[in-house]
């Protein structure tokens, strides 16, 4: 089997675990007496938001998992972690969502946003907050009587609230209102991406696998690295070179290639793009971001556009990529290649970085 017809197969594996976790929450939902059009609605929510996207998130959990134990699942194991994995989804589903609304976009995944879908309009602030709970409800549902049980629910509460932390910190930098390109930095950025972004795409999923598998924390006074602040540490960088792709190819990306409209430059935001002409603009350079940036119109984005490629950011981009792969496959390297454990212990490998790393280098969507 060619690699291309195992990803697939992988990949519908991974979605028929979502059509058994949709029909449990509908028929949950039914059996309260709920109606059929709230069915039809909830149904619609669900189909709509979680399953369309390029499912990194959700499937990097069932990869951890099998990577961390070394063999192929059973049939339980992999239901599990992939439940785990479509949480992940859900959680995603909820935060685009509630995105697309506040960032005023107008597609997503090759669709229009939930939000603009005929007679939804603001009904999607209730349904993302849905799209959020069905998380518990699954995990208790399947995880009650487990030792991980309160980790998982810990960890999402904990993750969720640094991405809300993050999209705050994401919105009052870009101002509809008021332009002030002077407020924005690279650090600040770094800030931002960190909190909207690297926790909940990357430590998030590692760590649910980690909790699933077992993985104790150090305890308080042994020697040892805590194996979860070591994931940490590598995921958070991981995660921040994602969100420079994510705002380059708002950039650079066509609609087709991403799915979605870039909206950075209209919305003002504090991306890596804006940051990295700041940092060398000329001041004429500056007073054309100055007049331009921010604007609603697509005139003054497209000239910012031509400014971005007069400044060669495509080229400094494909610099930083080179760069920042280098970098995290140092902070890899520093995890021993071969692992000791004890018989029936379950320790980090650089595998579950590696195969991180290696779906998001140079990715175009
Ligand atoms: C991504 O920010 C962060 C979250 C929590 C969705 P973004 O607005 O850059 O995402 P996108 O480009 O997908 O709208
Ligand atoms: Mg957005
Ligand atoms: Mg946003
Ligand atoms: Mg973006």
């Amino acid at each position: 089997m060619s690699a291309a017809d195992a990803k697939a197969q992988k990949r519908q594996k991974f979605e028929a675990v979502f059509a058994k976790l949709r029909d449990e929450l509908l028929e949950h939902f039914a059996a309260q007496g709920m109606p059929e059009d709230a069915q039809k609605w909830y149904r619609r929510n669900l189909e709509y938001n979680v399953p369309g996207g390029k499912l990194n998130r959700g499937l990097s959990v069932v990869d951890t998992v099998e990577i961390l134990k070394g063999r192929s699942l059973t049939e339980d194991e992999y239901f599990k972690a992939a439940l785990l994995g479509w949480c992940v989804e859900l959680l995603q589903a909820f935060f685009l969502v509630s995105d697309d609304m506040m960032d005023q976009s107008i597609t997503r995944r090759g669709q229009p946003c939930y939000y603009r879908v005929e007679n939804v309009n603001l009904i999607a602030i209730n349904d993302s907050f849905m799209l959020e709970m069905a998380i518990y409800y699954l995990i208790k549902s399947h995880f009650r009587s487990e030792p991980c049980y309160i980790n998982l629910v810990e960890l999402f509460l904990e993750t969720t609230y640094q991405t809300e932390i993050g999209q705050l910190i994401d919105l009052i930098t870009a101002p509809e209102d008021h332009v002030d390109l002077s407020k924005f930095s690279l650090q600040k950025h770094q800030l931002i991406v960190i909190y909207k972004t690297a926790y909940y795409s990357f430590y998030l999923p590692v760590a649910l696998a980690m909790y699933m598998c077992g993985i104790p924390h150090a305890s308080s006074g042994s020697s040892g690295t805590d194996p979860y602040a070591l994931a940490k540490s590598i995921l958070v960088p991981l995660g921040e070179y994602f969100q420079v792709q994510d705002d380059f190819l708002d950039f650079a990306g066509t609609p087709e290639q991403i799915g979605k409209v870039g909206t950075d430059i209209i919305d003002n935001k504090c991306s890596w793009c804006v940051n990295t002409a700041l940092a060398q603009a000329t001041p004429a350079q500056r007073a054309v971001l100055d007049a331009n940036y921010g604007r609603k119109d697509a005139q003054a984005e497209a000239r910012v556009k031509a400014l971005y490629e007069e400044m060669g950011i495509r080229g400094i981009y494909e610099e930083y990529e080179e760069a920042a792969y280098k970098r995290i496959m140092g902070l890899i390297e520093t995890i021993p290649e071969t692992p000791v454990a004890k018989p029936g212990e379950v320790v980090l490998k650089r595998e579950v970085f590696k195969s991180f790393l290696g779906k998001i280098y140079k990715r175009q969507k």
